[in-house]
């Protein structure tokens, strides 16, 4: 038996591969880190090695004090991550203090984990007191049309939501909470990792305008089928800009989300159903 029998890892190392094949992860982008339950880090704990030094997370989690977490690294590229998971990702602890990580296993060669472990841990945070523990995954990588869409849309979470609903009649199913965005920030840092983490409170979805996305959600394929609705209806959006400059001839009304919301039981918050004056 290895680590890689161990279905928490299989789940890690599969997510990883599908977003490199859709062409979100170049060169070493994105990232993606998992909440291992205790259990799961009783599977791993035979692969386990004496744990490296205490480092310093950049943040302050205490609400994730003693946690474990399989996370990318730094520089890593996705593409390698099947071929060779010890390298390409780690196991990490997070202290008492909620402030320090050690490594316990994985970064074999060397290296550091995410340069945006500030905005995993302090979203995982966010995420693991409001689902009472059930999102463990937190997903961030680089897909083409929702970038491009941050050149042409405002930056508005309602602005964005209503026009990813639109785009494909099960988009207000998947994320009926809509989708939050930030303006251009630097990237990797703790300022970013809080306004990250107030959007999280209120969404599974972070858009970084110019630079890609977030998703939080409780499985791997969740997660991944979140952010895979989102970019589709993203690339949808980029053809109808494309083919008409914009203008829609027909699309879906807001009387007609409501009529969705009754028949599928979901509650569509009014503000992304405004009226439109053209
Ligand atoms: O290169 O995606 O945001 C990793 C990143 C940083
Ligand atoms: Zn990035």
């Amino acid at each position: 038996m290895t680590i890689q029998d161990v279905k928490f890892v299989q789940g890690f190392i599969r997510l990883c591969n599908d977003g490199w094949l859709q062409g979100w992860h170049e060169r070493n982008g994105g990232n993606l880190s998992y909440r291992i339950r205790p259990q799961e880090v009783a599977e791993v704990r035979p692969f386990l090695h004496e744990p490296g030094e205490w480092r310093p997370i950049g943040t302050s989690v205490p609400e994730l004090s003693g946690e474990f977490f399989m996370v990318t690294g730094s520089g890593k590229y996705f593409q390698n991550v099947a071929l060779d998971p010890e390298d390409t990702c780690c196991i990490l602890e997070v202290d008492d203090s909620g402030e320090n990580y050690r490594i316990h296993w994985g970064l074999c060669n060397g290296g550091r984990p995410t340069s945006e472990l500030p905005s995993h841990l302090m979203n995982h945070e966010v995420k693991k007191i409001l689902s009472g523990g059930k999102h463990r995954v937190i997903y961030h990588a680089h897909p083409a049309n929702i970038i491009a869409l941050t050149f042409v849309l405002p930056l508005s979470d309602e602005v964005f939501t209503r026009e990813l609903w639109e785009m494909m009649t099960e988009c207000p199913v998947i994320f009926p909470d809509g989708v939050g965005v930030i303006e251009w920030m630097v990237p990797g840092g703790r300022a970013i990792a809080v306004r990250t983490s107030e959007l999280m409170k209120k969404y599974d979805v972070a858009i970084w305008a110019h630079h890609g996305m977030f998703a939080s959600g409780d499985t791997f394929d969740n997660t991944f089928g979140l952010f895979h609705a989102v970019e589709k209806a993203a690339e949808i959006m980029v053809k109808v800009i494309s083919m008409t400059g914009g203008t829609k001839r027909q699309t879906i009304q807001p009387q007609d989300f409501r009529d969705l919301a009754v028949d599928f039981d979901l509650t569509l918050p009014e503000r992304f159903l405004y009226e439109k004056k053209d």
